[in-house]
């Protein structure tokens, strides 16, 4: 949502490393790749090698006769098929992923011995799969959810797995509450409503009643829960991690993505719209701007808190439901990930990847977050009802690409056929191999980081993770008054269809009252309840009066308009000339134009050609693009004027603060819609309203719109 540029520190540092071509990228991984199989040239053949002759009929007792049963040909066919289904994802079930790679800024020694953090020559292989929480395998893109950013890295060590959010925090501070706050979250038990969000009674039951989860809440209820692309997210570890050098010194660590195209979000009612006309909206994205070679790029970077510093902070690091603000401790870059190639097979790839929290490499370490230490279980555990069984480590995508000798050989799908005889360790039957390497730092050996632990066995939870509220707060207050109203009609939205009035309540009153009490006003006026005039406990408050890293307008925007798709509508009669000079400086800008039609036939231009059109407004709505342009021609336009089609995607792209340009001669179009000029709404022929709209569609949405725009039907 941000339309300020800054000198980011990332740019400068991602111009200055080698961008290696994609050939090159993932040629490590490719070499070890020798399980992609391709059938061109290849006889159709069965899971047993037998050639096929026909393959449209079973074998039957004459010709109108009944089925054999000894067509093995078709019984493997089927009894395949009817296997073909694997259990979903229990949460993240929808998503999407890409492959990639992972290179360092230079030599991060004194922070970590991790190799891929060491060599800023390597390049380190990555698949990357985003996903939302709440919903199905087959459900929307743009429901309002957090984004899972599930990284993992085949690094020459062993993997390593960074399985984040695009929220720095998280609803619960234990682990033992997860199955409580996913029962809550999931569609009712009863009837399976809603498929794919969180506006309904039992999570807003379940999240009224446990007030830790208020910061993660106003995130799930801002702009961040509905972006605008998987490209245009930030990531996060989320857990406070520590990174170990070849000393053996430890440091604090949050993780961070900073996504090199902006961190852009849709409006509420995009988002809803798109979750129709374009289920696979952020899945499409991702994949289009892949394959047309526009790689998406982030910086891995960390905060560092030396293990001294531990106990400064006015929260608790343990704590999973607190950031600590960059305004304190500010992201150091370490390296850039770039996704460049898409997966061959959707199943094979993106749905058998299966990741860990506690799948590390020398050089990372955990910390004691009650949250992080119930995931290091968790995510192996469901993978063997998930994936069948405890060699899912064999699976093609989940092979490390360093060597991994022990001695499981057996369960359930063994891929690897060991040799020798010694299944243990130690053993002097096979010359004592594999064997142990010790951890020196030369070695290798993976050793935990030697913590001093003197405690009593307990059920409690530490006093230092005591305050709820005042990182909501300090969340609300730092966003931008456009934002702000975002989440007060968010919350509106979510409370007004939970159908429990006492739950509205104890949201208004025990939650968003604690938060802010211009928030808890606005939104019990939506709610026809009266506004709380206080909250019911003491919060102490941020020791930071605002975070300006935490709204979306203040990060860096994106850089052009690469990729951005615009709309050109057109009828018969369109000047061709005029959508040449359009396109052509669209093209310049590395921008996708599409022209869209009354229906997909061509039009005829003003001089009688026939000009293809990509897509019929009705197949590429408003709601698909970034901007839209009306190219000159008296026809066309007079067409348009009288397309409910057409008057619909100018109007609805007005709404949603998206850039319009209209040829001079559209100026009754406009005004025949009531719709008045902005620093985004522009008319004119010239190259300075082809400036002007660059400069809009850049800055992502017309903001300074938002008030008027209200007026105009959704
Ligand atoms: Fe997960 N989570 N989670 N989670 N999570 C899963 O693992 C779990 C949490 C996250 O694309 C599951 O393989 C517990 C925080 C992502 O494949 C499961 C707790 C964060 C993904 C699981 C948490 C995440 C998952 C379901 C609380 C952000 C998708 C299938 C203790 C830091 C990974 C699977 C992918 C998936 C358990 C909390 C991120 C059930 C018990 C906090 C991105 O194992």
């Amino acid at each position: 949502m941000s339309s300020k540029k800054t000198d980011a520190p990332r740019e400068s540092q991602l111009a200055g490393t080698q961008t290696p071509d994609k050939a090159n990228t993932n040629a490590k991984l490719q070499s070890l790749e020798n399980f992609r199989a391709d059938a061109t040239g290849e006889a159709l053949r069965t899971n047993q090698g037998v050639k096929i002759a026909d393959n449209q009929n079973s074998l039957k007792a004459g010709a109108r006769g009944p089925s054999l049963l000894e067509d093995f040909i078709m019984r493997e066919k089927i009894t395949h098929f009817d296997h073909e289904r694997i259990p979903e994802r229990i949460v993240h079930a929808r998503g999407t992923g890409a492959h990639g790679y992972f290179q360092s800024y230079g030599d991060h020694a004194a922070l970590t011995k991790a190799g891929f953090l060491r060599d800023p020559e390597a390049i380190t292989p990555v698949f990357v799969r985003f996903s939302t929480v709440q919903g199905p395998r087959g459900s929307g893109d743009t429901v309002r959810d957090v984004r899972g950013f599930a990284v993992k890295f085949y690094t020459d060590e062993g993997n390593f797995d960074l399985v984040g959010n695009n929220m720095p925090v998280f609803f619960i501070q234990d682990a033992i509450k997860f199955p409580d706050f996913v029962h809550a979250v999931k569609p009712e038990p009863h009837n399976e409503i809603p498929t794919g969000g969180s506006a309904h009674d039992t999570f807003w039951d379940f999240v009224s009643l446990v007030p830790e989860s208020a910061h993660m809440v106003i995130w799930a209820m801002s702009d961040r829960a509905i972006p605008r692309s998987l490209r245009m997210m930030e990531g996060f570890g989320v857990h406070t991690f520590r990174l170990i050098n070849a000393e053996g010194v430890a440091s604090f660590v949050k993780f961070h993505w900073k996504p090199a195209q902006g961190v852009h979000s849709v409006l509420w009612d995009e988002a809803q719209k798109l979750a129709g006309k374009d289920t696979d909206y952020h899945r499409r994205d991702l994949w289009e701007a892949i394959e047309t070679g526009d790689y998406p790029e982030w910086e891995l970077g960390v905060q560092i808190v030396p293990e001294a510093d531990e106990h400064k902070f006015d929260f608790d690091l343990l704590d999973p439901t607190k950031i600590i603000p960059e305004e304190l401790v500010p992201v150091t870059p370490l390296g850039k990930m770039v996704l460049n190639r898409n997966p061959d097979n959707f199943f094979a790839e993106v749905e058998q990847i299966a990741f860990c929290p506690g799948h590390i490499v020398p050089g990372i370490d955990f910390s004691n977050d009650p949250l992080l230490q119930g995931r290091l279980f968790s995510y192996t555990d469901t993978q063997i009802s998930r994936l069948g069984g405890p060699n899912f480590h064999e699976i093609p995508i989940n092979r490390p690409v360093a060597p991994n000798h022990n001695g499981q050989r057996d369960a359930l799908h063994r891929m690897t056929i060991d040799k020798g005889r010694a299944s243990y360790e130690p053993n002097s039957i096979d010359g004592g191999w594999p064997k142990e390497t010790a951890p020196a730092a030369e070695d290798g050996g993976f050793e935990s980081h030697q913590e001093r632990i003197d405690a009593t066995k307990i059920r409690q939870r530490s006093e230092s993770f005591s305050d709820h509220f005042s990182q909501a707060r300090l969340f609300f207050q730092s966003m931008s008054e456009n934002e702000q109203q975002h989440i007060i009609k968010a919350y509106s939205f979510e409370l007004g269809k939970v159908e429990r009035e006492h739950i509205r309540i104890r949201e208004v009153n025990e939650i968003l009252a604690n938060i802010d009490l211009k928030l808890a006003a606005a939104v019990a006026a939506n709610l026809g309840l009266p506004a709380p005039k206080k909250g019911t406990v003491q919060v102490k408050g941020s020791s930071l009066a605002k975070s300006p890293a935490l709204s979306q307008m203040n990060l860096p925007g994106s850089v052009g308009i690469k990729g951005r798709k615009i709309a050109l509508l057109v009828a018969d009669g369109v000047d061709g000339a005029d959508v040449d000079r359009l396109v052509k400086a669209l093209e310049a800008q590395a921008a996708r134009p599409l022209l869209l039609g009354p229906s997909s036939a061509p039009v005829k231009t003003a001089d009688g050609k026939a000009l293809p059109v990509d897509a019929s407004m009705e197949g590429m709505p408003s709601v698909m693009v970034d901007g839209i342009l009306v190219p000159a021609g008296k026809a066309s336009l007079q067409a348009l004027a009288g397309s409910g089609l057409a008057k619909h995607y100018l109007l609805e792209g007005y709404k949603h603060l998206k850039a319009i340009g209209v040829a001079k001669d559209g100026k009754a179009l406009l005004d025949s819609l009531g719709l008045k000029e902005d620093a985004g709404l522009l008319v004119g022929d010239d190259q300075k309203v082809i400036d002007a709209f660059v400069k809009a569609v850049e800055g992502h949405r017309v903001w300074a719109r938002e008030a008027a725009a209200e007026a105009i039907p959704a």
